[in-house]
Order: structure tokens, then C-alpha cells, then sequence
């Protein structure tokens, strides 16, 4: 820069001065340092930090929705239809036995149970014979599976869900423990086997067309107790509780049981108002179903988001993805052998995302909470001895009896307009700056400086 120059711009910024209304422009640098990192900091409070979860307490008109459950038959396949594709395959009579244990034991594996795939040289034979690659594990045990809910016969052979008079959808969705049954759920459409592996729509069986089908059961005060059994599994079953908001988590079984499982729980919700509805997500710090970010999953949910963390990791440190997860990324399927021989060193990993045994290795997940959500306590827990050869099923029942006295509500404290009152604020105390003066500034840079250097001083 020529001393030219620098003399040219000391004379504009001293006739900025001299005509300015802003006097003393030099002592407010510090002034105009506080004002900026003061604007920055309600910059990053209104996208980070600006709802808060308030309590609310006028209980007696919410609707208060009824916890889901997902249940899974541990025994999956069905016999009719494994004898169909024994005969139509041409597999042998003295190959069969080992075939069906093995794709029965590959059906009914999760993390925890890996180790138990019932391996054989004649079932690797048949694998080798009818060309079936770990790709196509998914689709033929989906082939092989009868979906429980639209089976052949009276409404008592199938998997339902009855309320008093009126019925609860049941789907067959697709989870990490394989192909299970999941009701009073929300989003159950999208998860279900159906959407993701024919991208069909879930069909209801015929026998729904003349009664009432609900998706989801609510109840609020002047209902009472509301009640509802889920039931018509056949063999023994595992058992799943969560929010109709949510998926299950594979970590956290009720139990396993050849009878029924009674539950008596309190649902506390958590909602979003209607303007929260509108911001970002970084400022409420939550998502919607239908804003999902996964990459294996098109909507979303915590444990949807934790079952992706968890698919990665395994990714990271087996290099392939057991065959239960929606394969839309073309990440490589897991052999039987990897997941035999893998899998279970990492069991409590993969499950809990920490492992103390193995260097203390641990895993954050960063998953956002669901934005409707609730939180289910179970008061009281019974298992019901008996039932299956009373109702010749085994299943579980759910009661409400009790009604929550608070919910949460996620509210936006610091608005755009807090934001702007709040640049006003500042800038007004620190520097007088108002619009008008910001106008002038601007002005001053741009316009008249333009002129300047082009020698139209007057
Ligand atoms: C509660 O549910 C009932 C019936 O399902 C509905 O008519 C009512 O509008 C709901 N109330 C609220 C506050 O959502
Ligand atoms: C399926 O897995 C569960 C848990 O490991 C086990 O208890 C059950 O016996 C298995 N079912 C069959 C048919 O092997
Ligand atoms: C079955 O798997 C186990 C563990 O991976 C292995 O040791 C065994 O040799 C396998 N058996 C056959 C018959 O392949
Ligand atoms: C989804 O968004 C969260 C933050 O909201 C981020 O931490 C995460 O990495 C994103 N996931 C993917 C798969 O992009
Ligand atoms: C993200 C997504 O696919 N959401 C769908 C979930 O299922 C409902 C139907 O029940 C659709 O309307 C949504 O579009």
C-alpha cells in the first residue's frame, strides 16, 4: 500500500468523523467488540438454547396414549412353508432337518444369540447348492414366514389385538430381532415388512373390515381404565414395551414366556406446541417422525437412531451388517460364519455400547429425542399362569388404570424477535447504534466512499 492511499483513507475516516452524528467514533472500538460477541452469544442462543421443557398440569382433558408392544414367536418359520420350499428346492429328506435348524436358528438371531446359529456341513452344502448368499437371507426367511395377522381361519387363529369391542392393528414389521409383531404403535407402518422389503402397503385381514380398527388407543380421565390384550401367538414368545412413539430396542426384552404377560402402566407424554413445531431442529433439540436423517431408515425415532449407531458399529468392526436391517445403503450382508465368529466377542458392545471387559472401550451415539414421545412406567407386572391353555394363546395384556397428573411440553423461550430486541439492546447500550446510525454507516462505506476515491470530493 502506497503512503498515498493510507493518507487517502485517514482523510475519508476523518471526515467520516467530523460528519458523523456518532462522535468519539474511536473510543467505542471496545464498545463495538462487546456489542458483536454480545450479538454472536443470542446468535448461538437462539439456535442452540431457546425451548425449554415446562411442566403442565391441567390434566383433566389429554388424551393420554396407551403403551405398544412388539412381540416376536420364537419360533419362526412356518412348517407349511418350509415343506413347500423343501419340495419345490428339491433339498433332500436326510439334508432337511439340518436345513430348516439352521435357517430356523438364522431367523431367530439377534446380538445376543449369535453364537447358537445352527451350523452344518450339510445345510453349507444345500447354501452352495441353491446359490443362497447372505444378500438373500432377508427374503427367504420373509418367504418362509406366514404373517400371523392375515393367516388362514377364524379371527382366534391369528395374532390380534382386542380392546372391549373394538380392535387394535397389529403389523408384522421388521426389527433387530428379526420379523416380529408390533401394535398400538404410531408408526408401525413404515417399519413394517410389507413397506420395507415389498414396499407395499401392510394389508388388514378381511375380518377388519366389519369392526373398529384403531391404530392407536388413547385414554384420558373419563375413560377409566382402558385395557387391551394382544394375543394369539402359538409357541413361546418374546416380549417388547415401549412408547407408541418409539420402535423396540433389542437390549431391553421384558422376558421371554410361553404365557401371557400382564402390565399395569403409567404413561407420562411429552409434547411440542404448536409454534416449537416451526423452528429448527438444533433449537428444540428433537426430531418428527418424518424428519429422519438416518441413512437406513426413512422416518425417525430414538431407537431407530440407536439401531443405525448400533449397525455401524458392527460395520466398523465385523465389515458387514447382519440380514435383519432394511439394506438401502448396499452395505455388505454378514455370512452366517461372520456372525458367528465376529459377533459374539462384541455382544455387550454391540448391545450396550460399552465394554468393560474389552479395554473399556465406549460408544456415544448422537441421537436426538423424538419430539412426541412418552415415558412408560410399569406399576405392577404379572405373568399369567395358565392362560394358554385357557385362551390357547400365549400373548400379553396392557392396563391403564391411572392417568399422569403432569406432562412436558417443549416451549421456545427466545424467539427471532427476542433475538433482534436483543441485538437492539446491546448495540443501543454499548454504542448508541440505532438503525438509522447503521444506516448512515453503511452509507458512508459503500456510496461515499465509492465517490471518494473517484475524486468527487465536495
Ligand atoms: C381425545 O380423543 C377423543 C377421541 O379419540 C377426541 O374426540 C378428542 O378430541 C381428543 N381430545 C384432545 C384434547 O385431543
Ligand atoms: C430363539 O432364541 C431364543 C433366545 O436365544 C431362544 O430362547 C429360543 O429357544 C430360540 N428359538 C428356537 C426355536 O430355537
Ligand atoms: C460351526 O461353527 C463353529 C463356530 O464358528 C465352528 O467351530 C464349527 O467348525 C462349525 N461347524 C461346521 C460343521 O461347519
Ligand atoms: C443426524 O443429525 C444429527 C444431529 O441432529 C447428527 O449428529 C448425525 O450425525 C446425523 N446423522 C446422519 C446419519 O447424518
Ligand atoms: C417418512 C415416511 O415414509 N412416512 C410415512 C409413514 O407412514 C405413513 C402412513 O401411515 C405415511 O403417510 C408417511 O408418509
Amino acid at each position: 500500500m502506497t503512503s498515498k492511499t493510507v493518507n487517502a483513507i485517514k482523510n475519508f475516516v476523518s471526515e467520516f468523523l467530523s460528519k458523523s452524528g456518532i462522535h468519539g467514533f474511536f473510543y467505542v472500538g471496545g464498545a463495538l467488540y462487546v456489542t458483536i460477541m454480545f450479538t454472536l452469544e443470542s446468535w448461538h442462543r437462539y439456535l442452540y438454547a431457546s425451548t425449554v421443557v415446562a411442566i403442565e398440569r391441567d390434566h383433566y382433558y389429554w388424551n393420554t396414549s396407551v403403551p405398544a408392544l412388539t412381540i416376536c414367536p420364537m419360533k419362526r418359520l412356518s412348517e407349511d412353508r418350509l415343506d413347500e420350499y423343501v419340495k419345490r428346492k428339491g433339498i433332500k429328506d436326510d439334508e432337511k432337518q439340518a436345513f430348516v435348524d439352521f435357517i430356523e436358528s438364522l431367523a431367530n438371531s439377534t446380538y445376543s444369540n449369535f453364537d447358537k446359529i445352527k451350523n452344518s456341513t450339510i445345510a453349507d452344502a444345500v447354501l452352495q447348492r441353491l446359490k443362497i448368499e447372505p444378500k438373500h437371507y432377508l427374503r427367504l426367511i420373509y418367504e418362509l414366514t406366514e404373517d400371523l395377522t392375515i393367516k388362514s381361519g377364524d379371527i382366534d387363529n391369528k395374532v390380534r389385538n382386542r380392546n372391549n369391542q373394538e380392535f387394535i392393528r397389529v403389523t408384522q414389521i421388521l426389527t433387530e430381532y428379526g420379523i416380529c409383531y408390533s401394535t398400538n404403535n404410531f408408526f408401525t407402518y413404515n417399519l413394517s415388512t410389507a413397506y420395507l422389503l415389498d414396499n407395499k402397503m401392510p394389508i388388514d385381514d378381511d375380518f377388519y373390515l366389519n369392526v373398529k380398527l384403531n391404530n392407536v388407543r388413547y385414554g384420558n380421565l373419563f375413560d377409566g381404565e382402558v385395557t387391551y390384550s394382544f394375543i394369539g401367538f402359538k409357541t413361546p414368545i418374546s416380549i417388547f414395551m415401549h412408547s407408541p412413539y418409539e420402535t423396540m430396542s433389542v437390549a431391553r426384552s421384558v422376558g421371554y414366556t410361553q404365557e401371557a404377560f400382564e402390565f399395569e402402566t403409567l404413561s407420562i407424554e411429552i409434547i411440542t406446541s404448536k409454534e416449537t413445531r416451526e423452528t429448527f431442529i438444533s433449537q428444540r433439540g428433537c426430531r418428527f417422525h418424518w424428519e429422519s436423517n438416518l441413512t437406513h431408515y426413512k422416518v425417525y425415532s430414538k431407537n431407530l437412531c440407536i439401531s443405525e449407531c448400533r449397525l455401524e458399529l458392527a460395520y466398523k468392526h465385523c465389515k458387514c451388517i447382519p440380514h435383519f436391517y432394511s439394506n438401502t445403503a448396499g452395505k455388505p450382508v454378514c455370512n452366517y460364519k461372520q456372525l458367528k465368529t465376529c459377533f459374539p466377542q462384541y455382544k455387550t458392545l454391540f448391545l450396550e455400547f460399552q465394554d468393560t471387559d474389552h479395554g473399556d472401550e465406549k460408544v456415544t451415539c448422537y441421537c436426538l429425542q423424538n419430539c412426541l414421545d412418552s415415558n412408560v412406567i410399569v406399576e405392577n407386572f404379572k405373568v399369567l399362569e395358565g392362560t394358554k391353555t385357557l385362551l390357547g394363546s400365549s400373548g400379553s395384556i396392557m392396563i391403564m388404570k391411572r392417568y399422569p397428573l403432569v406432562r412436558f411440553q417443549r416451549e421456545v423461550i427466545f424467539t427471532l424477535t427476542d433475538f433482534f430486541v436483543s441485538i437492539g439492546g446491546t448495540a443501543g447500550f454499548f454504542i448508541g447504534c440505532s438503525v438509522l446510525s447503521v444506516i448512515e454507516i453503511i452509507y458512508f462505506f459503500s456510496l461515499r466512499f465509492f465517490w471518494f476515491f473517484y475524486g468527487y470530493r465536495n
